[in-house]
């Protein structure tokens, strides 16, 4: 009996330690391009950047909306951005690339698919949006991504790329299990997910479990990837960017809060002993069950 070939994958999460204010963006291109040399050293094919790795992370801040706009771009790939995909082109590598995205006047917080031709094949749309609309003036710091992103409008969605099915989530969404269940439901292989996420007391293990539980419960694979580190005005973002095996468990993950790049091999079949056994969806799932999950937002007590 002649045995399949295993479906192989090589990724890299393309960690992004702090980008100060003053950064220049042909500066923070150089150094996405940086991870990306060392990711063709490697023989990566598939290197993922994280959420928002044109910028600094300024939602942390009160802006006025002119400042603002200067973070987002209208246009993919525009001049300033073309070095990376011209190079990742070159050296026949695709990328995943989370940036904020202004579409006419609305204001997105995005993440788009690039093959190894360069060109772009999926763009989605951050759907769980955190944070507050109004400073919180207790605070040193804020969170204003109600502020300054709208909910995305492009829905979860898996793509057939890299020889498998790739999903992709943004930061908080991974927090969420419908997020998981909706992009396994397409029967996603792996989901790539960025964030930029304040160094908490339990961010770190909050990130794990979310991640793990994910991956686990519908079989994939994920790669995380972290803008992190410390800013200059004092503001921490966690680390810890990871892949996870469809088991659950953590195969690499970056140890450092800087520009660093993680890799693995994965097998894309690897979920399917799950998918075929206990997370049986076909078989095992019961809709008729779960009705309260898509009729109601919020909880309701029974009485
Ligand atoms: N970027 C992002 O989505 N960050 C959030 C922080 C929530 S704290 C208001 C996260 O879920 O990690």
């Amino acid at each position: 009996m002649v045995k399949s070939m295993a479906r192989l994958l090589r990724v890299g999460a393309a960690q992004v330690g702090p980008i100060y204010k003053e950064e220049t963006r042909e500066e923070i291109v150089e150094r996405l391009i940086a991870l990306l040399e060392e990711a063709a050293h490697r023989r990566v094919e598939l290197v993922c950047y994280p959420e928002c790795a044109l910028s600094t992370f300024f939602p942390r801040e009160l802006l006025d909306w002119a400042e603002v706009d200067k973070y987002f771009d209208k246009s993919m790939p525009n001049p300033s951005v073309k070095p990376l995909f011209d190079r990742a082109r070159e050296l026949g590598i695709g990328f995943h690339l989370g940036y904020a995205e202004l579409d006419g006047d609305k204001h997105y917080n995005t993440s788009i698919l690039v093959d190894k031709e360069g060109e772009i094949i999926g763009k989605y749309r951050k759907i769980h949006i955190p944070g507050t609309v109004e400073p919180r003036l207790d605070r040193k710091f804020h969170h204003l991504e109600r502020r300054y992103f709208l909910e995305g409008d492009t829905g979860f969605k898996v793509w057939p790329a890299f020889g498998g099915y790739i999903g992709m989530a943004i930061c908080n969404d991974r927090r969420w299990p419908e997020t998981w269940r909706v992009l396994g439901m397409q029967g996603v292989e792996m989901v790539i997910v960025g964030w930029n996420t304040p160094q908490l007391r339990l961010s770190d293990f909050h990130n794990r479990l979310s991640l793990q539980a994910g991956c686990y419960q519908n079989g994939t694979w994920a790669v995380g990837i972290a803008h992190c580190g410390e800013e200059e005005s004092g503001y921490i973002l966690m680390g810890q960017s990871m892949i996870v095996s469809p088991f659950g468990e953590v195969v690499a993950m970056s140890y450092t809060l800087h520009d660093e790049l993680i890799d693995f091999t994965i097998d894309l079949d690897a979920g399917k002993r799950i998918k075929e056994g206990l997370f049986n969806f076909e078989k095992y799932r019961r809709p008729e069950s779960y009705k309260v999950i898509t009729e109601r937002k919020g909880v309701r007590l029974p009485t």
